[in-house]
């Protein structure tokens, strides 16, 4: 997997994808909640073990006739997050379903988003972990983001489930987002 130190100017970054024409998406989330296994199942079709992220993971993901640049930024340093927002697409906020008890944690970190985002973006939540029997349904009241178009999904990096569905209703309203 691709990685870039964090230092990363995003100027340099903003260039390469105007060139490339590809889509902006950062993934963001508590620690473990299963960023990295969400992308390497987007990546390789299958689950695969993965150490926490330090600094970031990239990369570049095909859906129709789209290209994603994916920055996936590690849960434990979060004031790294703000750092990728320039001149983004879509945000992918991961949530572990079976972790009720960070369900005030994660409506803190919406609400920072909703003063560190100005733009109209396209915010998919992944509700991750299903597969695991003590999964549960969560939430989030009102997400402070009126903004912007809201998907929320449940998935599983494990099995697949509603990973490519969250991807493909993001790629819908960016359709629409494109045509307006
Ligand atoms: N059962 C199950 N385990 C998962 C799933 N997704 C991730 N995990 C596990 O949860 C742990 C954390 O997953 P990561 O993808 O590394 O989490 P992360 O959000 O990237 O974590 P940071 O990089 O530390 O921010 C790992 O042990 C994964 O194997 C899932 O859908 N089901
Ligand atoms: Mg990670």
């Amino acid at each position: 997997m691709g990685c870039l130190s964090s230092s990363q100017k995003e100027e340099d970054v903003s260039i390469a994808l105007q060139s490339q024409k590809k889509l902006k998406i950062v993934f963001i989330g508590l620690e473990g909640s299963g960023k990295t296994a969400i992308l390497q199942y987007l990546r390789n079709g299958k689950f695969t073990e993965t150490q926490p992220t330090i600094g970031l993971n990239v990369e570049t993901i095909q859906y129709k006739q789209r290209f994603y640049l994916i920055f996936d930024v590690g849960g434990k340093v979060r004031t790294l997050w703000s750092h990728y927002y320039d001149n983004l697409d879509g945000l992918v906020f991961v949530v572990d379903s079976t972790n009720q008890e960070k369900q005030q944690e994660i409506q803190k970190e919406l609400k920072k988003l909703s003063e560190d985002i100005k733009t109209k973006i396209v915010l998919l939540m992944y509700l991750n972990k299903s597969d695991l029997q003590n999964s549960q349904t969560m939430e989030f009241g009102d997400i402070p983001y009126s903004k912007s178009d809201v998907i929320i999904q449940k998935c599983s990096a494990k099995s697949g489930e509603g990973i490519w569905e969250g991807i493909d209703k993001m790629n819908g309203l960016l359709d629409q987002k494109f045509q307006s």
